[in-house]
């Protein structure tokens, strides 16, 4: 199960009490204070991993807590700290202090880390209290709470490419064609039900390999950016791409025409957002290996050209034109990134 939205509660570990004691030993009267500190409350910590592709496990646990420090003792010990907590997400995963909706952290990395509750400092043990005038304080200071709060946590893919089209327009097959993803694919609509990221290697420079990701979502139809279908659930998943890739199937046994379906979901991602509708954008007419007359590929390939968009027609069964396509958006994702080095095309 895809889980993209949760609310934890975390409460880091509270600092041990410092001690007062005093040193008792034989033949050595009024010993002077020993009582050691505290030990420092163990942090909660939020890390993305890459192993990770969904918050699902944290919405089986919810209350995350770290233990209470040890307190200090005698003959100047002090308490022994408790761990910290790492709890794990994915990467893309935006932290929001629940109560006062404030960014937290926006974790874009593996291995990237946000503290979101700091543990308690130990109270400090009357052995620090020594002083010229009072050389047998009997003060030590309790530990710190360490702080608590709740979280809610939005995962937000990252991905260079997003992919949009009706359901069964061939996205999945796509995806599989060209990355090393492998999404299920079938002849009906909604055969996709959560995201899908796969990562493309398109070119090479002096030794070096350049890639981007693609995130194939569910399949939109009209009305998605008000709810219908699996739409807006999804459509979030794209808006930290560069480039949306809209996919149109141009095969002789499509149902729509593939003009109307690209103006279609066009709205759609348009009314979903503003800046959704503002991203650069390319169509490719998909299953060209089974165009029949081309008819349809015509009709969607002097649509684009009249309008000035990128269009591409291509086949995930025999791959016709698919290199062409990724080496497209693969520059255009390179640009974006602000190389400015020429890349050849693999
Ligand atoms: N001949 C041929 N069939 C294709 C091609 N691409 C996809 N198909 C077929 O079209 C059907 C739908 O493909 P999917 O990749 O599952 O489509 P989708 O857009 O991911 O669909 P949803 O996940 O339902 O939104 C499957 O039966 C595929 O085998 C292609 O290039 N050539
Ligand atoms: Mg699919």
């Amino acid at each position: 199960m895809f889980i993209d939205q949760v609310k934890i509660f975390v409460k880091a570990g509270d600092g041990g009490d410092g001690c007062s004691s005093f040193r008792r030993e034989k033949c050595v009267p009024h010993g002077g204070p020993d009582g050691g500190d505290g030990g420092r409350g163990g942090d909660v910590i939020i890390e993305a991993s890459l192993e990770l592709s969904t918050l699902l496990d944290l919405r089986y646990q919810q209350h995350y807590k770290v233990k209470h420090a040890r307190h200090g003792s005698g003959h100047g010990s002090s308490g022994k700290s408790s761990d910290d907590r790492i709890i794990k997400v994915p990467i893309g995963t935006i932290i929001k202090d629940k109560d006062s909706g404030e960014v937290l952290a926006d974790l874009v990395e593996a291995g990237e880390r946000s503290i979101v509750a700091e543990g308690g400092r130990g109270g400090p043990g009357n052995i620090h209290y020594k002083t010229s005038t009072n050389r047998a304080p009997t003060l030590a200071k309790p530990g710190e709470p360490g702080q608590e709060r709740w979280l809610s946590l939005e995962l937000k893919l990252l991905a260079d490419v997003g992919l949009v089209g009706f359901p069964n327009a061939g996205k999945s097959s796509f995806i599989a064609a060209v990355t090393q993803a492998r999404p299920k694919v079938a002849d009906y609509p909604f055969t996709t039900i959560e995201p899908n990221l796969g990562v493309a290697t398109w070119g090479a420079r002096r030794g070096r390999r350049y890639h981007f990701t693609i995130a194939d979502v569910p399949g939109l139809i009209e009305g998605a950016h008000e709810g219908k279908g699996l739409g807006l659930q999804f459509l979030k998943h794209l808006e930290r791409t560069t480039i949306l890739l809209h996919m149109v199937d141009v095969s002789e046994m499509a149902e729509g025409d593939p003009v109307h379906d690209f103006e279609v979901i066009r709205e759609e991602v348009e009314r979903y957002h503003p800046e959704m509708g503002e991203k650069p954008f390319v169509v490719a007419g998909t299953k060209i290996d089974i165009a029949g007359d081309a008819q349809k590929a015509c009709a969607i390939s002097n649509y684009c050209k009249i309008k000035g968009i990128p269009f591409f027609e291509v086949s995930s069964a025999n791959t016709q034109g698919t290199k062409e396509l990724i080496l497209f958006l693969g520059q255009a994702v390179e640009q974006n990134r602000g190389g400015s080095e020429k890349v050849d095309g693999l």
